[in-house]
Parts: structure tokens; C-alpha cells; sequence
């Protein structure tokens, strides 16, 4: 393609098609988006982040996608979710009044380097691609890595599983990477990270069953946004805290940024609920990244009234 309007958003994309799609947005839209690049992969790979911006100083939402490198439909979401954006950006009363006040930061391809593994050799690699000193296992799970209850129940410190946490938290540049912006940056005020699949909206906490401070608050919008997100194709979401609503899961990223003081810090399980699960088919690529849009802006616009 050679503009974001000739581009297929109905089929599943490698890491170069996506990284071309960034450039060809950052080009065509350069008074709204620019490309971050806020560190590198094991692999040396650029972590971008694309910044929709209009004006200086501003408080910021964050969406990430891909963090797990299998679960393609949230890549090809994000790439969706980008186009939606300054599609809408001028037309859409909200989200124009929300690009008024925030920023809004989205990285794709969280997990480059596992991400072009599940295109070249294993399409259910999961974890990052680092080494792990002492075994012949690879990789480390980014959604176990965190500073929040690292090396509790719901991790393994075995470098041979799913869930491996990795040797110290935030040993994974991809995390590290994030962990260093969400600090700089210091006023993100909601942060979304985007998985799938089960349908769920999840808030804090995974590693412990002591409730969030703000879980009535948390609970009531996870309510809205699920609603918004039912009214378009009657996908049935189930929402709560993590550890009451999937499982127990210690050292993930939105108990980071929920600890970190990022109130509205979510986890999206997109679709399905196991049919196809990680092998979802393309042509529900666009519904999905639709009805969770839906789901997206009553966060923000919650976000941004709060
Ligand atoms: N599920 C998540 C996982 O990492 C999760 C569930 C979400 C755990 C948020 C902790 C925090 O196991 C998938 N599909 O990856
Ligand atoms: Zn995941």
C-alpha cells in the first residue's frame, strides 16, 4: 500500500507491514502523530510508540497491544485503533474534545522480537526472546515482569514455562522500556494494555485479592464500557479485578501502573472465548477492533471527566 487508506485492515500483518503503516500514518498526519521510539528489544528492535498529540504539557492515555506476541488480533486492533483515530480526530465531537486535553500514546507491537518469532518460526510464541542464563528455555513473560508482587503465586520462576517471570523484575528492555516512559512522562492518567482472548475487561489486582482502592469506581466503568462495547454485535464481555475474574497472576503490567497511581490503569481479553482463541480468524478483525473501540472512548471520555 502506499497510504493508510489502500491498507488492509482485514488481514493479519508481519512486523514490517505494521512499521511501514506507522511511518505511512506519521507521514500523512505529521500535525497529529509522531513516532516515539522509547528503547530498543533484546533483538535491537525500535519500540515504537505512536503519540497522537495536539498541544504541549498534556496529561496522557496509553494503549499497548501485542505485548504478548501470539495474540495477533490486538496488533491488528492497535493498527485499527490508529486509523480510527485520525479518521474520527475533527468529526467526532468526543474524541476531538479528548485530543484537546490529552494525549494519547499507543505502542503496537509491544513485543517485536516475539512478534516476528510467531512469523517466522513459531506462531505461539508468547514471551520475549532473551536467553535465560543456565537453561536452553528462551524467553520471558512480559505480563509477569513487573514491580508488582514480582515472584508471587501466579508466576513461575521456572524459565521453561508460559509464565515465566524472569530473573528480577523489569529484566525485560520491553518492560523496562515502558517502565521508563510511564515514569518520565509522570501524568498518564489511564492505561490500557490489550490481550486476548477470553472477553474480559479486567482492573487490579492479579497479584492479591485486597481490592483496589478505586474498584467501585473501576467496577462501574468496566460496567459502562462493557455495554458500549455489547451494543455493537452483542459480544458478551465479563469484567472485574483480575484475580476474581480470571486467575491469580503476580508481577503484570496494570498492577504496576495502578501502584505507579495511574487510576484507570485496564486489561482487555479480546475476543474469542476459545473457539479459535489466538488463531482468530482475519475477517473478525474489524468487528473486534470496532466494539472495542467503543469500549476505548468510554474509558477516555471517563478518563477525561474525571
Ligand atoms: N492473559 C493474561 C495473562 O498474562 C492477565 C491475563 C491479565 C494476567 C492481566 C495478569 C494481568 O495470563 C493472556 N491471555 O495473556
Ligand atoms: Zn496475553
Amino acid at each position: 500500500p502506499r497510504s493508510t487508506d489502500d491498507f488492509v485492515y482485514t488481514t493479519y500483518h508481519d512486523l514490517n507491514s505494521i512499521n511501514s503503516f506507522i511511518d505511512m500514518l506519521v507521514a500523512e498526519n505529521s500535525n497529529l502523530v509522531s513516532k516515539i521510539v522509547i528503547g530498543q528489544s533484546y533483538e535491537n528492535r525500535p519500540l515504537n510508540v505512536l503519540k497522537f498529540s495536539t498541544g504541549a504539557n498534556r496529561p496522557g492515555i496509553w494503549i499497548d497491544t501485542g505485548i504478548h506476541s501470539r495474540e495477533w488480533v490486538t496488533q491488528a486492533s492497535g493498527i485499527w485503533f490508529a486509523k480510527k483515530i485520525v479518521t474520527d480526530y475533527g468529526r467526532d465531537p468526543v474524541l476531538t474534545d479528548i485530543l484537546s486535553n490529552y494525549d494519547i500514546f499507543l505502542e503496537i507491537v509491544t513485543n517485536p522480537d516475539g512478534f516476528a518469532y510467531t512469523h517466522s518460526n513459531d506462531r505461539m510464541w508468547r514471551k520475549t526472546r532473551k536467553p535465560n542464563s543456565g537453561s536452553s528455555c528462551v524467553g520471558v513473560d512480559p505480563n509477569r515482569n513487573w514491580d508488582a508482587g514480582f515472584g508471587g503465586a501466579g508466576s513461575s520462576s521456572n524459565p521453561c514455562t508460559e509464565t515465566y517471570r524472569g530473573p528480577s523484575a523489569h529484566s525485560e528492555p520491553e518492560v523496562k522500556a515502558i517502565v521508563d516512559f510511564v515514569k518520565s512522562h509522570g501524568k498518564l492518567k489511564a492505561f490500557v494494555s490489550i490481550h486476548n482472548y477470553s472477553q474480559m475487561l479486567l482492573y487490579p489486582y492479579g497479584y492479591t485479592s485486597t481490592p483496589a482502592m478505586d474498584q467501585a469506581e473501576l467496577h462501574e466503568l468496566a460496567r459502562r464500557a462493557v455495554t458500549a462495547l455489547q451494543s455493537l454485535y452483542s459480544t458478551r464481555y465479563t469484567y472485574g479485578s483480575i484475580i476474581t475474574t480470571i486467575y491469580q497472576a503476580s508481577g503484570g503490567t496494570i498492577d504496576w501502573t495502578y501502584n505507579q497511581g495511574i487510576k484507570y490503569s485496564y486489561t482487555f481479553e479480546l475476543r474469542d472465548t476459545g473457539r479459535y482463541g489466538f488463531l482468530l480468524p482475519a475477517d473478525q478483525i474489524v468487528p473486534t477492533a470496532e466494539e472495542t473501540w467503543l469500549a476505548l472512548m468510554a474509558i477516555m471520555e471517563h478518563t477525561r471527566n474525571n
